[in-house]
């Protein structure tokens, strides 16, 4: 098996004369990180992305090399032409196909798409594609030319046909973690962009999402933009004689190692610091600092919660750990300082000498993530849009208070949990904040109820399933 994915399993730093390795970052290597170590013979081909990554690859004179925790798991660090990097990434990846498919561009205002943009895509997201292709078609020829190849997300939709070009036998399958839009979300792309990216993605077998939904979207966008033959009972479309199916896999956390992370000496720091100043009620929420996870507006609905709920104060705090993330993107830089200012404002406008309402922490701190997990009555998911969202499984897998998940209608794991969850609609303040305090009085029967319901999902649909599921697909239509 080769995966693909563009951050690896592995990040190597540079601290003085020693070398460090760190995991790298992420919901998918998350996931995915647990389970490759148990596949035998596995390569994992990702991007080299610190001085420190390409130092080790050169080392290996750009080839693979075992990681050394372990397990059997190969690595190979691919380096790639910083400008085309920057491209590809910090125009084309995040933010343009990040924000088409999350629905978060204010059409009437941007984005452009200028000369400068076109050569990004171009000159980087299609060039860094041609590279990983050649790397990954060498990898499948070198196994003989039938290799499974399992690509993730969207940095790689130009891949497979390239892939499938060189290597005809290869069974090729494209696992993207975030929603799939409805077609004409796609048409902000002028023609020849949209099309070589569908086109691309359907050099697969197999391309894979978490729900049924967006399955559904990829298949209407290969009918309405490309005029290709779907068959919307099969789940699959018609491109040059070859059938290319569309399925649906939702993706999990590996709920042992889980709980024995949450059992951890440094998470059971973070949780006597965190029980030491708790009051009350504690809202958690857990996020990369991006567009799509709506952290402005949850403040908003709690602004709205504490003017409704004048005797919550003193009594309730809302811990937000909130990860940077791409400060190499100019909206989400200005996104950062957004969220500074609007947590200053609810904190001046409701705080005491003792209290403040909202404790905000900007920084990467797994652990404590793992401890607030434990301690939340209300854990608040308000995503505009989210392929999944793995914070929610987490928090409902280590919870120890009974705490409720009020979770967005638009985030993948609403389809799984939503049932057990309160629901919040990302746009409704007042929603929002009536939800909030639905939550926080829920007598302790229906919230132990909700919670076990939800954890017994977890459970039983985890991440090895997730892996398991595809493989057994891929066994069944690759024998046809
Ligand atoms: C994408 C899709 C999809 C939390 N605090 C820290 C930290 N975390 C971990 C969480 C979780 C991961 O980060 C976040 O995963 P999500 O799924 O919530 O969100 P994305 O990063 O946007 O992930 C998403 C996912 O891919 C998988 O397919 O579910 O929809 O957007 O595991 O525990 N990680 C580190 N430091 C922290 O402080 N390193």
């Amino acid at each position: 098996m080769i995966l693909l994915s563009h951050r690896g399993p592995v990040k190597y730093d540079r601290d003085g004369d020693e070398r460090t390795t760190s995991r790298g970052g992420g919901g998918l290597v998350t996931a995915l990180s647990g389970l490759a170590g148990h596949l035998e013979d596995a390569l994992w081909i990702c991007a080299a992305m610190t001085d420190e990554d390409r130092a080790v690859a050169a080392e290996h004179d750009g080839k693979s090399f075992p990681v050394e925790d372990g397990s059997d798991l190969k690595v190979r660090m691919v380096e790639v032409d910083p400008d085309a990097h920057d491209k590809f990434y910090g125009v084309i990846a995040n933010p343009l196909l990040w924000f088409i498919q999350h629905y978060l561009w204010d059409l009437s205002d941007s984005p452009d798409i200028t000369p400068q943009v076109v050569d990004a895509f171009d000159n980087g997201y299609v060039a860094v594609n041609a590279a990983f292709a050649d790397v990954v078609a060498d990898e499948v020829e070198a196994r003989g030319g039938r290799a499974l190849v399992m690509t993730q997300d969207y940095h790689f939709y130009l891949v497979a046909q390239q892939v499938r070009d060189r290597c005809p036998d290869a069974y090729l399958h494209h696992f993207i973690h975030i929603p799939w839009p409805q077609p004409d979300a796609c048409r902000i792309l002028p023609p020849t962009m949209r099309e070589k990216l569908y086109k691309g993605l359907l050099g697969n077998d197999v391309v894979a999402f978490h729900t049924e939904h967006y399955a559904r979207n990829f298949l209407l966008g290969c009918q309405e933009l490309l005029n290709l033959p779907t068959d919307m009972d099969e789940m699959s479309v018609t491109v040059g004689g070859r059938t290319v199916r569309a399925r649906w896999y939702p993706i999990s956390v590996d709920a042992a190692a889980f709980e024995e992370q949450a059992g951890s000496p440094e998470v059971l720091e973070c949780e006597a610091r965190l029980c030491a100043r708790r009051r009350e009620y504690l809202i958690l929420r857990v996020d990369r600092a991006d567009l799509s996870k709506n952290i402005l507006r949850g403040f908003r609905a709690y602004d709205v919660l504490l003017d409704d709920h004048p005797e919550l104060r003193e009594k309730v705090t809302f811990l937000a750990l909130l990860q940077p993330s791409r400060q190499d993107v100019a909206q989400y830089q200005d996104y950062l300082d957004r969220i500074k200012r609007v947590v200053a404002d609810v904190n001046l406008k409701h705080g005491t000498a003792d209290w403040q309402p909202i404790d905000l922490h900007l920084d990467d701190n797994m652990p404590l993530a793992v401890a607030a997990y434990k301690l939340f009555d209300v854990l608040v998911v308000n995503a505009i849009f989210d392929g999944m969202n793995l914070v929610a499984k987490e928090a409902t897998l280590v919870n120890e208070r009974n705490g409720v998940l009020a979770l967005s209608e638009n985030t993948g794991a609403h389809e799984e949990l939503g049932a057990f969850a309160l629901t919040l609609y990302p746009f409704d303040i007042q929603q929002q904040a009536d939800t909030l305090y639905e939550a926080l009085t829920m007598d302790v029967d229906r919230r132990q109820e909700l919670r076990e319901a939800c954890n017994a999902i977890v459970r039983e649909n985890d991440v090895a399933k997730w892996l398991n599921q595809q493989l057994a697909d891929a066994r069944r239509i690759r024998e046809g």
